[in-house]
This record gives C-alpha cells, sequence and structure tokens, in this order.
C-alpha cells in the first residue's frame, strides 16, 4: 500500500473491485501506513485510489451493518483518528482523486492538505441516504473548507458533485489533466519539497490553527511559530542566498 520514492511517499488505496471501500482493515492498516510515513524521511505524500473508477467509494456498508452501538462508536473512532493522524502529519499530503469520493472516502480526501481532482471526480457525503450520516469527520472538515451553507446543502442532500463544482466551491484546489494519478500527485506534491521541512511544518501548523481558534490566538501562534522559523539554520541560509543572489541548500535544520 506504501511507496516512497525520491522523498515522496505514495499510499494507493488496493480494493479496486470494491470500489476502495474502506474496510476496517484497510482503516487500521492506513493509519499503521501513516506513522511510518511521519517517521521517515519523505517530504510529502500522495494519497489516491487503484482502479479507473474510484478514489474511494466510502465505508464498507456491508462491514457497518449488524453490529452494536459501542462497535460502531469504536468504528466512528478508529476512522476518526486515523484521519486525524494524516491531518496532523509533519509533511503535507495530497489526495489525487480519479473518479468517485463517497463518504469515507471524502473524508479521507478532506484529511489531505491537499485534493486535486481528474476530470471523472464524483464527490459527495450520500450518508444520509443510507439512513447515516458521516462519522470519519465529513461534518466537521467539510464545513471548514467550503462554509457552512455548502456543507449542510451536500451533508443533507447527499449530493453528488462533479469536479468543476468542487473546484467552484474550493473543495479541491484544482481540477489536472493526465492519465496516471501517482504521476499527477507527485507533480503537485513536488512544489512543496525542496524547502526546510522544520519551516514547511511551521507554515502548515499556522494556516491549520486559522480553522481553529479566534483572531487573537491564530496571531499569537503566527508570532510564535515565525519567530521559531527565523530560528532555523534554514532561515539564516535562505536569508543569505538571497543576498548572495544563490540557490540556498536548506538542511531542515
Ligand atoms: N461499501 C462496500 N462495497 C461497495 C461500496 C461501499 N461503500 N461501494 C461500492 N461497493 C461495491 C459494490 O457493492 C460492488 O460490489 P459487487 O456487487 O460487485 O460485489 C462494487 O463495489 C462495484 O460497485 P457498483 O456495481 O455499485 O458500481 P457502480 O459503478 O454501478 O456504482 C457507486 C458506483 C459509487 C455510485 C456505487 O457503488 C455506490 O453508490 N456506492 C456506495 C457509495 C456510498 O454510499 N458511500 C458512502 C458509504 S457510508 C460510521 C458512521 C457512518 C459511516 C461510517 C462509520 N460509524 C458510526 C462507525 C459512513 C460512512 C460511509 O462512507
Amino acid at each position: 500500500m506504501l511507496d516512497i520514492n525520491d522523498g515522496i511517499a505514495v499510499v494507493r488505496l488496493n480494493r479496486p473491485d470494491a470500489l476502495n471501500a474502506l474496510s476496517f482493515t484497510v482503516l487500521n492498516e492506513l493509519s499503521d501506513v501513516f506513522d511510518q510515513v511521519g517517521h521517515s524521511k519523505a517530504r510529502a505524500l500522495v494519497v489516491t485510489g487503484s482502479g479507473s473508477k474510484a478514489f474511494c467509494a466510502g465505508a464498507d456498508i456491508k462491514e457497518l451493518m449488524d453490529r452494536d452501538l459501542i462497535a460502531q462508536r469504536d468504528g466512528a473512532v478508529l476512522g476518526q483518528a486515523t484521519f486525524l493522524k494524516l491531518d496532523k502529519l509533519p509533511v503535507p499530503s495530497v489526495a489525487v482523486i480519479n473518479g468517485y469520493a463517497f463518504g469515507g472516502g471524502l473524508e479521507l480526501a478532506m484529511a489531505c492538505t491537499f485534493r486535486v481532482a481528474m476530470p471523472n471526480a464524483r464527490m459527495g457525503l450520500p450518508e444520509i441516504k443510507l439512513g447515516l450520516i458521516p462519522g470519519y469527520g465529513g461534518t466537521q472538515r467539510l464545513p471548514r473548507l467550503v462554509g457552512q451553507a455548502r456543507a449542510l446543502e451536500m451533508v443533507m442532500s447527499g449530493k453528488t458533485i462533479d469536479a468543476t463544482e468542487a473546484e467552484r466551491i474550493g473543495l479541491v484546489n484544482r481540477i489536472v489533466e493526465g492519465d496516471d494519478p501517482v504521476a499527477i500527485g507527485r507533480e503537485f506534491a513536488s512544489q512543496f519539497t525542496g524547502y526546510s521541512r522544520c519551516v514547511s511544518l511551521f507554515a502548515k501548523e499556522a494556516v491549520q490553527r486559522a480553522a481553529e481558534v479566534n483572531l487573537e490566538e491564530g496571531l499569537r501562534v503566527e508570532a510564535d511559530l515565525s519567530t521559531l522559523a527565523y530560528q532555523t539554520a534554514d532561515a539564516a541560509e535562505g536569508m543569505n542566498a538571497f543576498v548572495e543572489k544563490r540557490k540556498p541548500v536548506f538542511k531542515d535544520e
């Protein structure tokens, strides 16, 4: 499921016959994989689905049936914790949505730092049609990405949106052309991998905190993290390189 090459980790869901549906086994595997990525030297992560039809069609509906409430709640906590691990990775992640991203599949994509959509992407949180609501973070991350009104519409109607609409409402960063989701993801991720790893992490952390705290608290976080960035050897190198009119050599320190 995990491949790390040229500093970029690639996770590819691999259940194409079930449209890459998230069984509990897959969720546990993802949890391990995100730990491995966090401890590796990878500078970015690409997440995508195998097969030509789906990024991920959501939680495995067949497996969700006939479970008692404690098991269901444990399942929700497992999915949430797994996706939080992805959200909080020290490196940026990009979901390449290559087909359907429904329910837990869209929740997985929303836990990535960035999302890009191939033209055949179709997205939605259709849980309401099953008599359910999202359980892996969708009700919390969708409004943070697209605003409450659009999130309520998607969650309460269960409607599907295409790549153009997803780009219009800011659910995906952009629509990407090409046949190979891994190559697309690597190219998108490569715009972030040439900088200081620790400074990039401060940048990610500062922007992500904006969605969680009030302005005053957020400004304090920014003052602290920008001062930490200033103290790195990479900041000295970056500023020296500018003055000396040369390319900086960052060492992640
Ligand atoms: N789960 C299990 N199997 C799935 C699946 C899914 N989510 N989606 C597709 N499959 C399987 C199909 O059953 C079929 O398998 P076979 O019948 O061939 O064995 C195979 O994948 C191909 O699917 P289709 O034949 O349906 O393919 P089509 O191209 O005709 O249709 C489709 C594609 C994506 C429109 C359709 O498959 C579809 O509507 N799939 C379901 C999408 C969906 O509703 N996703 C959201 C699932 S709910 C929780 C609370 C809530 C949740 C989780 C946890 N806790 C409290 C723990 C909810 C989370 C969800 O994600």
